[in-house]
């Protein structure tokens, strides 16, 4: 799917509008910042990177929510200029590497792979499962919400978001790390027999065997483009504090890498994004100990090995 030179295209996007917490715009800099460029160029990657996303703005005053949803119009124009972007990149037969910025922005990502490689499958690594609908939500925040507009499962009509084309289907997406996943999205998990390995499972098989089985049900060919979604938060408060929406009981630092070096394994992976990186809420430690555990995940999808 990628072809040579192996080209890495960083798709920087300093956004927060998916969510309320200022300082997750900040999280892409400080990737960028901390020399993932370089450390991608040491790993044999050539690197495209023409700076971060510059986003149109929507003035709050021209978008109100629609229901309960916060900055809607925003946050899908965002996204589509994202999707634009990762569409055109894997069209060039680049990798896209995007750097979040809240999780609300896999609608454009996810879209983007969609756009070029139709028959995509999506790997989601979260504590949360992103799934909520407009009927479900109760917080209103987008970035609980982008898998519900990938699937099409919304009952609301909201224009939009029509660019959205759902044409992901429930059995191409499966979910690593999950542990506090709403009441609503329970039900839609299980009326679309979505697939899913909470930390429960991770506990029980072990995360090789977990991403073994993971890539058994999305995609047991071993056949189709792989898109590696991964919101930091996954990963446990003690190695990645510095996030909006901490969960305790999650992955391990290795079990982190692990999920991200066997589907670099895979030869298949297509895409990938770290998102969820917020800078301003941790001391100055623990935002560094989480932008180097962002740049060590995004290096093990690209291929680094231990030995
Ligand atoms: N499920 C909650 C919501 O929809 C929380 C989502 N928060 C996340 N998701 N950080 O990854 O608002
Ligand atoms: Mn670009
Ligand atoms: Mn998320
Ligand atoms: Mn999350």
């Amino acid at each position: 799917f990628i072809t040579e030179p192996k080209t890495a295209a960083i798709v920087g996007c300093p956004f927060s509008g998916g969510q309320p917490k200022p300082g997750v715009d900040q999280g892409p800099i400080h990737l960028v910042n901390a020399g993932l460029v370089d450390q991608l160029k040491e790993l044999g990657w050539k690197v495209a990177f023409d700076g971060h996303h510059q986003f149109e703005e929507v003035s709050a005053s021209s978008d109100p929510p629609i229901g309960i949803l916060k900055n809607p119009r925003l946050v899908s124009r965002v996204s589509q200029a994202v999707a634009g972007s990762v569409g055109a990149h894997a069209r060039q037969g680049q990798f896209p590497v995007t750097i979040g910025g809240d999780h609300s922005l896999a609608m454009g990502t996810i879209s983007g792979t969609l756009s070029h490689y139709p028959d995509a499958c999506v790997i989601w690594i979260d504590a949360h499962a992103d799934i909520n609908t407009i009927e479900t939500t109760e917080s209103g925040n987008i970035h609980g919400m982008p898998m519900s507009f990938l699937l099409g499962i919304n009952e609301t009509h909201i224009p939009e978001y029509d660019w959205i084309k759902p044409i992901l289907t429930p059995d191409r997406l499966v979910y690593i790390g999950l542990r506090d996943v709403d009441k609503g999205e329970k039900m839609i998990l299980k009326k679309h027999g979505i697939k899913a390995f909470s930390m429960h499972e991770v506990d029980k098989y072990g995360i090789g065997k977990v991403v073994e089985m993971a890539l058994d049900h999305v995609n047991p060919k071993r056949d189709r483009p792989v898109h590696l979604s991964f919101d930091v938060d996954a990963l446990d408060p003690s190695v990645a504090p510095s996030t909006g929406t901490p969960v305790r009981g999650g992955l391990t630092f290795r079990e982190g890498h692990y999920i991200c070096e066997a589907i670099h394994e895979t030869g298949l992976l297509v895409a990938f994004d770290i998102m969820e990186v917020n800078p301003s809420l941790a001391d100055e430690s623990a935002v560094a100990q989480t932008v180097a555990v962002g740049c060590s995940l995004v290096r093990s999808a690209l291929g680094e090995t231990l030995l």
